[in-house]
């Protein structure tokens, strides 16, 4: 269908077309906004940056001038990518629906073609150009940044958006900032929208929560050599000497550091301890790790044997779970506040069997999106993946009980003053490493935990994760929160009879949503185990998925 000329003649009268023009697509490549945006090599991607800061425009423009985020970032990946997301009004993921408009827009091939399908696009939602456009973005520390925000930046003028550069930061603190600029002056403020607003309201909670409580041994912080460090030293000010925070890499300007053998995701896959911290970190010591922008979060410690010990997203979702159950009793709102917690199929079963003791546990597919949307179910929904991503979220509903409540009694006054403070630490935009791990510093100082005693709260069963390269992995298709594969036809049920000859065998193979592979997890009741299932079942998948049997991965037995 043609679009309709008077689109088509604003989009070429305005600045567009002139613009677009210096922002060729590259021949060969196919582009895609998955689930944490449009991620792939930096080299790539100057066409799309423009292009998102075009539809950013628009977005604010269907949404009558609020304020929408962009933050340019490729998190845990290598040094070598880069990427970029959108966030919504409320500081939260773009919603799903402008996921396809924005596939559609980045693949256009021509400067025609993007003209074309953006008049088209501007139609069928009926976008009134005139309405203003406000955008704020923020870029990670990452070589290739400051010349993808140029491209963003010609993309926002194309449009005559209001733009707000806040500058080299982490992605919790751009989701932040769009709130709070959003609610600015009205009820549901949620701060000052700048960066010193952000520490204030965090620190502030922390020390309140704290202020009883013995100062704890000083926390040592894996930087992931990215943007977390220079904002973890700014947050360390205002936390002054009631927790010390000892930083490590945090070389941001060293060319191939960042995630580099560290971080959230090096320690979460190969179950780790950084080499650099080796030395660093002391017997009985807690550690953690950021990932490249922050979003993530993985406690650790080694024991007095020198044994390294992961804290991972499940272990933070059952320590913050019990304490956010413990405080709604004893504070009197039982009846009246539901705690629920969401997690995926990688969780590990014995932190679902943890939680499943003590309150509602859902399962949904990976990615972020899915775990917001789930939590929100809940007054207090708490959510984590297993790889450290995850926030918790008070509903509107709850937050007003919080401020009316009445308490009976002194401990349930103290309980309710935790739960509100709690509301305030927890950044409930989206997972957000350094809030997090405020959180989870509150409650160990409030149970008197060191990591050992936190590990304790219940035993990780042995598991594996394996990635198959496969032709296709569009052919993988599951059903069940990913539990269950539907297609290819006849894989799960082979999978299902092999996980059962193991002892408490469980496996799953879902399609990645940011790489080309497809995963396999799988857990056994002891290493060995779990390693041989997983291998197993990666073999099947190889097999499946028209693998050649002499190139068969020698270890998919
Ligand atoms: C992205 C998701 C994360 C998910 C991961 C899975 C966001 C902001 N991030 O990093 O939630 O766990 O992808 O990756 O949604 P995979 O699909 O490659 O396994
Ligand atoms: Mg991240």
């Amino acid at each position: 269908m043609p679009a309709p000329a008077i689109w088509t003649w604003w989009v070429k009268t305005s600045a567009v077309g002139s613009r677009a023009d210096k922002h060729p697509v590259p021949a060969n490549v196919r582009f895609q906004y998955g689930t944490a945006g449009f991620r792939t090599i930096a080299s790539v991607l100057d066409s799309v940056l423009f292009r998102v800061g075009v539809l950013a425009a628009l977005r604010s423009k269907k949404l009558d001038g609020k304020t929408i985020g962009v933050m340019v970032t490729a998190s845990h990946n290598p040094e070598q990518d880069n990427g970029v997301k959108l966030v919504d009004p409320r500081g939260e993921m773009l919603d799903t629906s402008w996921e396809a408009h924005a596939t559609t827009l980045s693949n256009a091939s021509t400067t025609d073609d993007f003209v074309s399908e953006l008049a088209k696009f501007v139609e069928k939602l009926q976008i009134d150009l005139a309405k203003p456009a406000r955008v704020v973005y923020a870029r990670d520390t990452r070589p290739s940044g400051p010349a993808l925000v140029a491209s963003l930046e010609d993309g926002l003028r194309a449009l005559g958006a209001e733009a707000r550069n806040a500058g080299v930061t982490t992605t919790p603190v751009l989701h932040y900032l769009v709130r709070a600029i959003n609610t600015l002056g009205t009820k549901d403020s949620y701060g000052e929208d700048s960066e010193e607003g952000y520490f204030q309201k965090l620190s502030s909670a922390y020390l309140k929560l704290v202020a009883p409580r013995q100062t704890p041994p000083p926390l040592l912080i894996d930087c992931a050599n990215g943007v977390g460090a220079p904002i973890a030293t700014r947050l360390a000010t205002y936390l002054g000497d009631r927790l010390s925070l000892v930083l490590e890499n945090t070389a941001i300007d060293t060319p191939g550091a960042l995630n580099n053998a560290c971080g959230a995701d090096f320690v979460k896959t190969s179950q780790k301890l950084p080499p650099s911290l080796a030395g660093r970190l002391q017997p009985g010591q807690r550690g953690c790790s950021l990932d490249g922008d922050a979003d993530r979060l993985m406690y650790f410690y080694i024991d007095q044997r020198n044994q390294f010990h992961m804290l991972d997203g499940d272990k933070i979702a059952a320590l913050v779970a019990a304490f956010i159950v413990d405080l709604v009793k004893t504070s009197g709102l039982e009846s009246q506040m539901k705690v629920g917690v969401v997690q995926t199929a990688y969780a590990n079963g014995a932190s679902t069997k943890y939680l499943t003791e003590r309150l509602p546990v859902k399962c949904v597919p990976t990615g972020v999106k899915h775990l917001h949307h789930a939590a929100e179910s809940y007054n207090i929904g708490v959510y984590f993946e297993a790889n450290g991503h995850g926030t918790v979220l008070f509903s509107p509903a709850a937050q007003e009980t919080l401020q009316t409540y009445e308490p009976s009694t002194p401990a349930q006054a103290t309980a309710l003053e935790h739960l509100r403070n709690l509301n305030q630490l927890i950044n409930q935009t989206v997972g957000d490493a350094l809030s997090d791990m405020l959180l989870v510093e509150v409650v160990l100082a409030h149970k008197a935990y060191d990591g050992s005693d936190w590990d304790s709260l219940y035993v990780d069963l042995p598991n594996r994760l394996v990635k198959v390269v496969v032709a296709d992995r569009n052919q993988f298709k599951t059903e069940d929160a990913e539990r269950q594969l539907v297609s290819p036809p006849g894989l799960q049920s082979k999978i299902t009879d092999l996980a059962r000859r193991f002892e408490g065998g469980r496996s799953f193979v879902r399609p990645s949503g940011t790489e080309d592979v497809v995963r396999v997890y799988a857990e056994a009741g002891s290493k060995p185990q779990a390693d041989e299932l997983a291998f197993r079942v990666a073999g099947l998948v190889y097999d499946f998925a028209g693998g050649n049997p002499t190139s068969r991965p020698k270890e998919f037995i």
